[in-house]
């Protein structure tokens, strides 16, 4: 029997639409849904045909973190080993996105919570509805932002703020979110999917290898001296100096006219 389509996955456009698809679960994450989700992010970086991508969700809720079904005590609760758990279905996830080198937006309607908040913010966009809401749901339960949650939110919003964050547990709202500088930004609920869909393609036209190389170097930014920064940039834009879409982009400009990017 073949499993439930956990993700949806669809190319259009040079834009790669990977959706979590368990809405009746707020598309809490199992094994079997990390597993897919990680399915999709790799076929995001073997095809060409794919520019930029959209992480969405089915349903009410963008993510509610870890199934927490699986740890239920009604059924024979176990303390589970969760580093283990950690390193096999939550990390190649974030690793995957960090690394991609290729823009990533992801659209949040309803709630993001513990590793589903996390998941969003490893994101390059967030763009959310502005009657979505963020919760570090991890205190609530006793264990630690994971997911990239700890990396991500000092660099993000500060340490003060991502302290109050993660150990107050409290939802903060998608309009809090964006004046505190965690997201990108919001929009009516109804327009989310289109808003996110058109920054994708806006995404999905520019030249992609300086897209992807200034996420590498963006990446490094904050743990780097600034001769290590340095001499990475000089590395990435040699890099960037040897594609099509730069010479691309010389020409366009002494002729006058819009370039016409083909992401190489
Ligand atoms: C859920 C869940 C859920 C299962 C709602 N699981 N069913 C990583 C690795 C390994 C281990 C542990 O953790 C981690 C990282 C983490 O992600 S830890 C954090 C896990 N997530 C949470 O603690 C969030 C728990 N959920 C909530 O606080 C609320 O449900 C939120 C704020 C997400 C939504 O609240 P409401 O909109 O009021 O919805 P609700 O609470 O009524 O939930 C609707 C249904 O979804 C309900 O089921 P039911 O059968 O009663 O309709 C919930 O039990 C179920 N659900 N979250 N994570």
């Amino acid at each position: 029997m073949s499993s439930p389509e956990l993700i949806k996955f669809e190319i259009e456009e040079g834009v790669a639409a990977v959706g979590l698809n368990r809405p009746e679960k707020l598309n809490s994450i199992t094994t079997d849904l990390s597993s897919q989700l990680l399915g999709a992010l790799s076929k995001c970086k073997e095809e060409d045909a794919v520019r930029a991508v959209i992480l969405y969700s089915e349903g009410r809720a963008f993510c509610a973190g870890q199934d927490l079904g699986e740890f239920n005590p009604a059924q024979g609760f176990a303390l589970p080993n969760i580093g283990e758990t950690i390193e096999r279905i939550y990390n190649p996830v974030v690793r995957a996105i960090r690394t991609l080198e290729k823009p990533v937006v992801c659209a949040v309607q309803g709630v993001a919570a513990g590793a589903g908040a996390s998941l969003a913010l490893v994101c390059d966009f967030v763009i959310a509805a502005n009657d979505a809401s963020f919760v570090q749901a991890f205190s609530r339960i006793g264990l630690i932002p994971d997911c990239g949650g700890t990396f991500m939110l000092p660099r993000l919003v500060g340490l003060a703020r991502a302290t109050a964050l993660t150990m107050l547990g409290e939802k903060l709202s998608a309009v809090e979110a964006q004046q505190i500088g965690l997201i990108y930004k919001t929009c009516e609920p109804g327009a989310l999917q289109a808003e996110a869909r058109q920054l994708a393609l806006r995404l999905a036209a520019m030249p992609t290898r300086g897209l992807g190389l200034t996420k590498k170097a963006l990446n490094q930014s904050l743990s780097h001296t600034l001769d290590q920064q340095l001499t990475l940039e000089r590395e990435l834009q040699h890099q960037a100096g040897q594609t099509a879409d730069f010479a691309e982009g010389i020409k366009a400009f002494f002729e006058k006219r819009s370039p016409i990017f083909k992401g190489n």
